[in-house]
C-alpha cells in the first residue's frame, strides 16, 4: 500500500512538527502486537519500568528490538512508513532509527512528562520523524499530546529521566528550561486503530497516565532523514547505541542504521 501525503500535510508538517495520519497501518496493527507481545514476554537489556512504588499502576517501555523482533522488521522494511517519512521531510534517503513500545496498565498514574526526543538522541537535524501507533482506539484524554511549532524553540530543552525527573546529563548548558505550554497550541486528538501520529524528534509531548479501562500499548517508529548527522552529546544518549564509533556531523552508519527508502 502507498500512501501520498497532501501539499497541505507535508506544510503542516513542516510547520508544526506534526500531523495525524489517518489509517495508514490498518493492516499492520496485528503484526505489531504479535511483535509488542513479544517484547513484554521477553524485555531487552533496555527494558524500564518508570512507576515508583509510590504510584499506582505499571509504565513500561523498550526499545531496540528490531532486530530480533521480526514483526517490527517487516514494518519498517515493508509498511508505508519510511516512504511517508520521505515525502513529509522531503527527503531522498531514509534510515531507520530505532523502535520503542510504551505500556500502561488502566488505572497507572505515571504520565509521560513533557519532552523533546532529540536531546536524548545521539543525532541532530530536522529530517526526523517518528510515528506513534496506539494499538487499540484511544480517546483524547489518553492520546499523545504535542505542542505544535516546538520543534522551533531556539534551544533543545533540557531532558530528564521520566521515573525521578532528574537530569539526564551532568552538564546542561547548551539547553533551555522547559518553556510554559501554551494550552491552545496543542496538538491532541482521538485516533482510532491504524492512525498515526507523526512528529518531528524536537516537538515537545507528553501523555498522561492511563484513564482508561483498557491496558495503554503504542509502538513507536523512529526514522532520519537526509540532514540527519550524528552528535556527541558528552554524556550516555538514549538509546545509547554503545560501541557506534562516529563523530559529530559523521553520517549514521548504515549497518546499524539500515536505507528503507532511497529515491
Ligand atoms: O506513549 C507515550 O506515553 C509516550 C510516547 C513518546 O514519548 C514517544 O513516542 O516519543
Amino acid at each position: 500500500m502507498t500512501i501520498k501525503l497532501s501539499e497541505y500535510q507535508i506544510s503542516k508538517y513542516k510547520n508544526d512538527g506534526v500531523i495525524l495520519v489517518k489509517e495508514a497501518f490498518l493492516p499492520w496493527i496485528e503484526k505489531l502486537k504479535n511483535g509488542f507481545q513479544k517484547v513484554l514476554d521477553n524485555p531487552s537489556f533496555y527494558g524500564r519500568e518508570n512507576t515508583s512504588n509510590k504510584k499506582k499502576g505499571r509504565f513500561f517501555e523498550d526499545y531496540c528490538n528490531w532486530e530480533r523482533v521480526d514483526e517490527f522488521k517487516d514494518f519498517f522494511f515493508n509498511s508505508p512508513a519510511a516512504e511517508i517519512i520521505a515525502q513529509s521531510t522531503s527527503s531522498k534517503r531514509i534510515q531507520i532509527f530505532h523502535d520503542h513500545i510504551f505500556f500502561k496498565d488502566p488505572g497507572t498514574e505515571k504520565e509521560t512528562p513533557w519532552h523533546q526526543d532529540l536531546p536524548y538522541y545521539c543525532v541532530d537535524g530536522n529530517d526526523t520523524g517518528s510515528f506513534w501507533i496506539p494499538l487499540e482506539n484511544i480517546s483524547k484524554d489518553n492520546s499523545l499530546k504535542v505542542l505544535k511549532g516546538s520543534h522551533n524553540l531556539p534551544k533543545l530543552v533540557k531532558p530528564t529521566k521520566w521515573s525521578n525527573d532528574k537530569s539526564w546529563y551532568k552538564i546542561n548548558d547548551k539547553f533551555m528550561d522547559m518553556p510554559n505550554i501554551n494550552e491552545n497550541n496543542i496538538f491532541n486528538t482521538e485516533m482510532n486503530v491504524g492512525d498515526a501520529i507523526l512528529f518531528n524528534f524536537k516537538v515537545l509531548h507528553s501523555s498522561s497516565g492511563n484513564k482508561g479501562n483498557k491496558t495503554y500499548k503504542a509502538f513507536s517508529a523512529r526514522f532520519i532523514g537526509d540532514d540527519v548527522r550524528y552528535v556527541d552529546r558528552m554524556g550516555e544518549t538514549s538509546p545509547p547505541f554503545k560501541g557506534i564509533n562516529l563523530k559529530s556531523g559523521d553520517k549514521m552508519r548504515e549497518d546499524w542504521f539500515p536505507v528503507v527508502w532511497n529515491n
